[in-house]
């Protein structure tokens, strides 16, 4: 509890540009949950170095995303935002966690495995651990909730298992953080393949739209985008495709399904995918014009940058201090 509010915290990756999934499925819906929580959104550049990076490009994209979160409205007063790099804390405390996690349980992590078929070349001990350092941001904040998509959820369970060993031996030091799942439905699937989730990492750039994809761009993509041979708009199983359109257009115009079918009924897929297209067109446009004007205010987003590290810092600390002396690590004198 921090001033009477349970505590939040999530974070992103700033590997690759943010598509459309990350954020009508997070960014979006985390902008309300400032009034009831106090809230962490993490840039979690330290778990980027698992895979190979380009320095000057990762530095970029660490400041991209974290002007992102402020373009898609989460006020940097509310929310703590800042780069998990600039709070030592998250290494501090995962080294002790990783003296608490088994060897056997980050064998069975499905990323760890995904990630290493996909970096053969690189499979470094970083990349084993990923899910201690994880564990590591939300126990420093003492979060009580984590959203988080359903493939992180395997993580958030070795994050509690670990605090409960913890709090088992030396007391209750660690909150057990719940997973905070989104709406149902807010699953965005890729425009070419629509049985899989739209991921920025997927290499075909067809198959994202990325936030900062320029109205042309979108128009194209959804021009493109996979659908069937029913030629209805249905939100059904049978139709992957078009259900997922129904989902972007939904999310981005806050119509139903059922209002979605009516709309188009008796119109070919060609008018459906127009419409799609213009409604993300439309969703983009003030957050790509806020990013552009966030971007120009070097000044503020430094502020931002240092005055929300100090915040996270001060929080941080108080939990490492007392994991430290729980541990027997001698007390520093000051
Ligand atoms: P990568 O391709 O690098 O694994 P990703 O695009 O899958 O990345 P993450 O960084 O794993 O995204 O996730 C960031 C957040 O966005 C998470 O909360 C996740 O649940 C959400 N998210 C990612 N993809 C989608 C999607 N297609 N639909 C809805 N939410 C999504
Ligand atoms: N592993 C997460 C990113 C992440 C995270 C976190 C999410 C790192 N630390 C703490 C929630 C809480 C991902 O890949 N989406």
């Amino acid at each position: 509890m921090i001033d009477g509010k349970k505590v939040l915290f999530s974070g992103m990756q700033a590997t690759g540009n943010l598509t459309l999934g990350n954020y009508l499925g997070a960014l979006k819906n985390w902008v309300s949950l400032a009034d009831e929580y106090e809230c962490f959104y993490s840039v979690v550049d330290l778990h980027s170095l698992t895979v190979r990076q380009d320095p000057a490009e990762l530095r970029q994209r660490a400041r991209k995303l974290l002007t992102l979160y402020i373009a898609a409205g989460l006020d940097p007063e509310k929310n703590c935002i800042y780069y998990q790099s600039h709070v030592s804390g998250h290494t501090e405390l995962a080294w002790i966690l990783d003296c608490f996690t088994y060897m056997g349980e980050l064998n069975r992590m499905t990323q760890f495995k995904d990630k290493s078929a996909k970096h053969a070349d690189n499979i470094n001990a970083g990349l084993f651990t990923y899910p201690v350092l994880m564990a590591a941001d939300i126990l420093l904040y003492q979060a009580d909730v984590v959203p988080v998509g359903k493939d992180q959820l395997q993580h958030l369970e070795i994050t509690r298992d670990i605090a409960q060993r913890f709090n088992a031996i030396y007391g209750d030091v660690f909150t057990i953080p719940e997973a905070y799942l989104g709406k149902a439905g807010a699953k965005i699937m890729s425009l070419q393949e629509p049985d899989k989730k739209m991921s920025k990492s997927d290499e075909n750039p067809n198959a994202s739209i990325y936030l900062m994809d320029d109205p042309d761009t979108i128009m194209r993509k959804f021009k493109r985008a996979v659908t069937d041979s029913e030629g209805c708009v249905r939100y059904r199983e049978e139709q992957p495709g078009i259900s997922n359109l129904m989902d972007i257009y939904g999310a981005c115009t806050g119509k139903t399904s059922e209002e979605i079918e009516k709309e188009f009924e008796g119109k070919g897929y060609g008018d459906f995918k127009q419409a799609v297209g213009e409604a993300v067109v439309d969703t983009l446009r003030p957050l790509q014009q806020r990013v552009e004007e966030i971007s120009k205010d070097k000044a503020f987003l430094d502020s931002v940058i240092k005055e929300n590290a100090i915040k996270a810092s001060y929080y941080s600390n108080k939990t490492l201090r007392k994991v430290q002396k729980k541990v027997g690590l001698p007390e520093k004198i000051r």
